[in-house]
């Protein structure tokens, strides 16, 4: 909770303008009680109808001046709460930004949307409710009790039992409710989860004819939200009329009451009136104080959720003197002894003592089997994760020092899936390089042999691509991410794996291009064939998170095993007599 001081001093002082209108308000309805005292015991009882009319007058004056000072706070507090609103979603958005993949992934992706939306909503609702009546019912309550022991003395009796009854009621009603709303906020979450992981497969679902079984997660999420909300409701269809019973209790012994002091002369009717006014007010301030308590409650567990966001420390951490020596085209790496695991030092290591060195201008080919840690390999060179153990050096510094923002500008990577996003073909192309002119975005098109089929497009460069371009090919989003990688002309260029889902022919034209593209800069190539790593400089052979070969494609021929082996189940040869078979 500790995030909401900062708006808190950005805010405080419309806030205490809202508070001070809404005082007003308070006052506005306060008077009005005694003022009706006075028109019954004096205007009715003497029957002076002037006296009847000035007062009247003044109610309409008061109620008036209510009114206005009601508006003002209105006014205000919208303001203030969308306002706020608006800069804890913006904050929220640019920390969730900020923070690493490991960072990340402790939360799950549908939990961060719900602190974004819902949560966010919820804090500002409750904002928005703090400065139009949750100041105002403590006012009123406090207020009405003053203006009531000071109208009769002899009547306030029953408030001393009423008010601790009712405020014990409202104590509980808090204490209770707190755990539950944290409830329906998880089963929310879920909900949206389902939900999520069903919209982003839905063509999977439907071509396997899972349309059931998702139904029926969804249900069972949905249901379970039903069953939390409904058990929130309940609790509240207790303690609500409980607080009106205890209340109109009280409003019954003071007619009682007052009705044998009115019949001994002791009491004017008029108090008796203005009193049950006062109790009623008395009443709906502690209704709505318990009200807004439960959206307090809600609001505190989603202020807590959002909390836990700002909390996160950034697992990455750099020194921002630290800078890449310029003026050279295309980075040395050397990996030394790196150790790697996706849950942190203490999970399975999915990369294990790793030592590469890529020279300048060099292509490396990666080559291995699935799952063998080929792309985790690569990710760790724009630091997507850092390493477990071990160190990554990026022309001679260290990448743990360096601003990943820094670093990856240097870096251009055409990831194993293809992602783009919605917008024209020529934005998502400007993202390799937002100042990329037409020229330089159709040269890097043309040997990613994209431009081809972007120019058949009847709208050519301006198309429209839908979220994550669900209206391209595979092998039109592949080539799209190529194009969008080379147009920033990196000194290290990553393809991981991207020419999967393109023909041989396709293939060999874009690694033509390549090659005087890729002269000066560092490459590293990952790939299933070995025809399309076979004439690379250095060849690097994966397997179960190791390197178990580097070298040249004749070289490993002859000395290492595994590559052999996918170089047999690729070509279907026989072991080459030189290979021995353990
Ligand atoms: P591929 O693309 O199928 O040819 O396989 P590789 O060689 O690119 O394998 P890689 O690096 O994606 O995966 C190596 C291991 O790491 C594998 O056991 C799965 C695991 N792994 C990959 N990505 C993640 C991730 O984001 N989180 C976690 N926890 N594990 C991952
Ligand atoms: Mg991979």
């Amino acid at each position: 909770m500790g995030f909401m001081k900062i708006y808190v001093s950005k805010h405080w002082k419309l806030f205490l303008v809202a508070v001070f209108f809404v005082t007003l308000e308070a006052l506005a309805d306060l008077l009005q009680p005694t003022i009706m005292s006075h028109i019954l015991d004096v205007g009715v009882a003497e029957k002076r109808l002037d006296y009847v009319l000035r007062m009247g007058g003044l109610m309409l004056i008061i109620t008036a001046f209510g009114a206005v000072a009601a508006s003002m706070r209105n006014i205000v507090a919208s303001h203030v709460s969308q306002k706020f609103g608006t800069e804890l979603r913006r904050d929220l958005f640019e920390k969730i930004q900020a923070l690493s993949f490991a960072n990340i992934e402790q939360f799950e992706r549908a939990s961060l949307i719900t602190r974004l939306t819902n949560d966010v909503t919820q804090v500002q609702n409750f904002v928005n409710g703090l400065m139009r009546i949750f100041v105002k019912a403590p006012l009123l309550c406090i207020g009405s009790l003053i203006m009531a022991v000071r109208l009769n003395p002899h009547l306030s009796v029953v408030l001393l039992i009423v008010v601790p009854v009712v405020s014990v009621l409202v104590a509980l009603n808090l204490k209770v409710g707190f755990a539950r709303f944290v409830g329906v906020q998880k089963s929310l979450d879920s909900v949206n989860r389902v939900m999520r992981e069903y919209l982003s497969g839905v063509r999977v679902v439907k071509a396997f004819n899972r349309f059931d079984h998702e139904t029926g997660k969804f249900q069972q999420a949905n249901i379970e939200y039903q069953n939390k909300s409904i058990q929130v409701t309940r609790l509240l269809a207790i303690f609500n009329p409980s607080i009106l019973l205890s209340v109109n209790f009280g409003i019954a012994a003071v007619l009682w009451l007052g009705a044998s002091r009115v019949s001994n002369n002791q009491m004017q009717v008029g108090h008796i009136v203005a009193f049950v006014n006062y109790m009623t007010q008395i009443l709906f301030a502690l209704m709505t104080i318990s009200m807004v308590f439960n959206l307090f409650v809600r609001a505190k567990a989603s202020a807590n959720r959002i909390g836990e966001v700002f909390d996160q420390v950034n697992t990455m951490t750099w020194d921002a003197n630290t800078a890449l020596p310029t003026g050279r085209q295309g980075c040395q790496i050397d990996f030394e002894h790196v150790s790697f695991s996706y849950e942190g030092a203490s999970g399975e290591p999915v990369l294990k003592n790793i030592n590469l060195t890529c020279l300048p201008g060099e292509t490396i080919g990666i080559i291995g089997s699935t799952g063998s840690g080929k792309s985790s390999l690569v990710n760790l060179i724009p630091r997507f994760y850092d390493v477990s153990s071990g160190s990554i050096r990026v022309d001679g510094v260290d990448t743990q020092e360096l601003d990943p923002a820094k670093l990856r500008d240097r870096i251009a990577i055409v990831p194993q899936k293809s992602i783009l996003f919605s917008g024209t073909i020529e934005e998502n192309l400007l993202w390799g390089n937002e100042h990329a002119s037409r020229e330089e975005i159709m040269q890097a098109a043309n040997m990613a042999e994209a431009h081809s089929f972007i120019a058949a497009f009847p709208e050519g460069y301006e198309t429209m691509l839908g979220q994550r371009g669900v209206n391209l090919s595979g092998g039109q989003k592949q080539r799209l991410s190529i194009a969008r990688a080379l147009i920033r002309k990196p000194d290290v260029l990553i393809l991981d794996d991207c020419t999967s889902a393109l023909d041989t022919t396709t293939e060999t034209n874009i690694k033509e291009s390549l090659k005087s593209f890729a002269s000066g800069v560092t490459c590293l190539l990952i790939a299933q064939r070995i025809t399309s790593v076979m004439d690379a400089d250095k060849i690097v052979v994966m397997d179960d998170g190791e390197i178990v070969g580097i070298g040249t494609h004749e070289a490993l021929m002859k000395s290492c095993r595994v590559y052999v082996e996918i170089f047999q189940s690729q070509f279907g040869k026989e072991l080459p007599h030189h290979v021995k078979a353990e």
